[in-house]
């Protein structure tokens, strides 16, 4: 699809739903609200829907506030729905309802190889995050970057590029974040929030966490767990485990880091790799998906059935 047909699209609709994946990232919300942001400002009328609480460090985002939860969406079908930064359709959760309603749908992203879901889709699977994309569509709607738009889509793009650090950072990535600097973001305030400010619970369920390590393969292969129980000791919620792979990750000769998190229906997995494993296709092959070297899945196993066959496949990548 051309950058012309997706600015019609939107341009040609009023009622207007923003919506993402589950266990929403950095990228996530900082390109729905950038975007909301934007939309709102051409006098559309706009939600974002969200199944799940707002992970406490993107809360100091502008608008945050305003994001409803699926259930709170008004009952009248809108003209487009927008959904960021997924290719899966089974990851809007509770919004999929609202994505069938809608008169047309609409998908932005950068997944590498989903299978397209929406009426329209925009992919750049070269874009570090989605905020690249939802950068591009801003600027020629031709409406202002302010500093809250600056602020929403800088911190989308520090997430997902681990704060410039992934080998996703293209000379673009920074083209864009050097305007949105000069657009007035905030990039020390943003980089205190996502990455160094850290809740005592969060703190306690690091330790108790990473106290689980195992090594495996010839320390090529490093794994942690997480159960109910561990967050209720550390008064914890799942989403104060983000981040803790990369611990696992940066371990002298880890090449594959993942971290299960034993949950009522199964386990789900989040992996990551350093150097040449292809993550994305090992999770894939049980459904789910995300990036080369940083994607996730669940299997409806037990944790000790779930740990072996997902192993065995990592074992088989290295
Ligand atoms: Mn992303």
């Amino acid at each position: 699809m051309i950058l012309n047909d997706i600015l019609n699209v939107i341009k040609s609709a009023q009622k207007i739903i923003i919506s993402t994946h589950i266990i929403p990232d950095g990228d996530c919300i900082g390109s729905s609200l950038g975007l909301y942001i934007a939309l709102k400002r051409i006098g559309k009328d706009v939600n974002i829907l969200l199944d799940d609480n707002i992970p406490d460090q993107y809360k100091f985002l502008p608008y945050c506030q305003e994001i409803l939860h699926p259930e709170f969406a008004q009952n009248d079908s809108c003209d487009l729905f927008i959904t960021l930064d997924n290719n899966d359709i089974d990851r809007l959760g509770k919004s999929k309802n609202k994505f069938y309603e809608s008169k047309k749908t609409l998908c932005l992203d950068h997944h590498p190889g989903g299978k397209t879901f929406s009426d329209y889709n925009y992919i750049n699977t070269s874009a570090s995050a989605t905020a690249e994309i939802v950068y591009v569509i801003i600027k020629s709607l031709s409406v202002n970057i302010d500093k809250d738009i600056a602020d929403c889509l800088l911190t989308a793009i520090i997430t997902d590029t681990g704060g410039f650090k992934f080998d996703n950072v293209t000379p673009y990535t920074f083209n864009i974040s050097s305007d949105l600097l000069s657009c007035g973001a905030d990039i020390k305030k943003i980089n205190e929030m996502v990455f160094d400010r850290m809740s005592i619970s969060k703190v306690k369920l690091l330790s108790r966490v990473l106290s689980t390590l195992e090594i495996v393969e010839d320390g090529k292969i490093g794994y942690v767990y997480l159960d109910e129980n561990m967050l209720k000791e550390c008064g914890a919620s799942s989403s104060d485990s983000e981040g803790f792979i990369n611990y696992i990750k940066n371990i002298d000769g880890v090449e594959i880091a993942l971290i299960f998190k034993i949950e009522e229906q199964g386990i789900r997995i989040s992996l990551r790799s350093k150097e040449y494993v292809n993550v994305n296709e090992i999770a894939a092959k049980f459904g789910g998906g995300g990036h080369k070297k940083a994607s996730g899945c669940f299997i409806d196993k037990d944790f000790n059935t779930a740990k072996n066959i997902i192993l065995d496949e990592c074992r088989r990548s290295l």
